[in-house]
């Protein structure tokens, strides 16, 4: 029987929405890894197009949690997923949890905005906090928008040499090498991720569905980190995630889902994968 994988989420915990957390929770469940849930924030529902959130604030949580949890015999955290996190106290409560813990393999998605904005309620100060966190990842997951924040590169342009500029210099950015694979490339109609191996761009497309899908970021970072915990490859995780996640999409236009995914298929695909 394979090990059990534990692993540290941090990221909003959002009522309605159907995003981040309540995706990432059954995800790594059905990948039979046991997850920790760090609420970084608590919502009444995500912060785009439902209106104004009621928000509880959990740093002092957090910042206490991590103390308690000292007193836990054989605690120990084989992976960390970061999602969104949403003010500044909390990111450094989350960069407390990375240094005290130390988990080997640290899935860290750069939640800051798409379509070339922020979402609701980010601002510069949080920007430069989390570009802060970016050194304890090991594998980052930005989307377009988020990796021409932090890199700096104008992605005006997403042809393949833009890409590979703006991918080593947000490298080059940080003290330690990452695996960074950028998501969401739309090329005809297909949708791509990206990333680089030994220097060199690699890529993987699905088909493009037509429509804007909340919480697709948050399902790709909380998959690749099942498939990652399974061993699998940074190539062929990558290519899983982004199948399994094409299942999600393609049930969520099937169905009458209008926000968030419908996980059904992904958590039969990834369960069935189980030995
Ligand atoms: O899907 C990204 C995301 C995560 N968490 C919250 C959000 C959003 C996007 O709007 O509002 C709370």
């Amino acid at each position: 029987m394979a090990k059990q994988i534990t692993t540290l989420i941090a990221e909003d915990l959002s009522a309605v929405g159907n995003i981040s957390m309540t995706e990432a929770l059954p995800i790594l469940a059905a990948f039979g890894q046991r997850p920790v849930p760090l609420p970084t924030v608590v919502l009444s529902a995500q912060t785009e197009g439902l209106g104004e959130p009621a928000k509880l604030q959990t740093a002092s949580w957090l910042e206490q949690t991590n103390q308690q949890w000292r007193e836990i015999t054989d605690l120990r955290f084989d992976q960390a997923l970061i999602g969104y996190v949403g003010n500044v106290a909390a990111l450094t409560a989350v960069q407390q949890f990375l240094v005290t813990w130390q988990p080997m393999e640290v899935v860290l998605d750069p939640v800051l905005g798409d379509h070339g904005k922020l979402y609701p309620g980010l601002d510069t100060n949080y920007v430069s906090a989390l570009s802060s966190l970016l050194e304890f990842g090991t594998v980052l997951t930005p989307n377009l928008t988020e990796l021409e924040i932090l890199s700096g590169v104008n992605l005006t342009v997403v042809d393949n040499e833009h890409l590979q500029r703006a991918l080593q210099t947000l490298n080059q950015k940080l003290p330690n090498p990452k695996q960074i694979i950028v998501t969401g490339v739309k090329r005809q109609n297909q949708i791509g991720s990206f990333w680089l191996a030994d220097g060199k761009l690699q890529s993987y497309f699905v088909k493009y569905l037509p429509r804007h899908f909340s919480g697709a970021g948050d399902a790709f970072a909380a998959i690749l980190t099942g498939y990652l915990g399974r061993g699998s490859t940074l190539a062929d995780s990558v290519q899983q995630t982004m199948n399994t996640l094409q299942l999600a999409m393609n049930a969520t236009l099937e169905s009458d889902y209008d926000s968030g995914l419908d996980l059904v298929n992904v958590l039969r695909v990834i369960t069935n994968g189980e030995k």
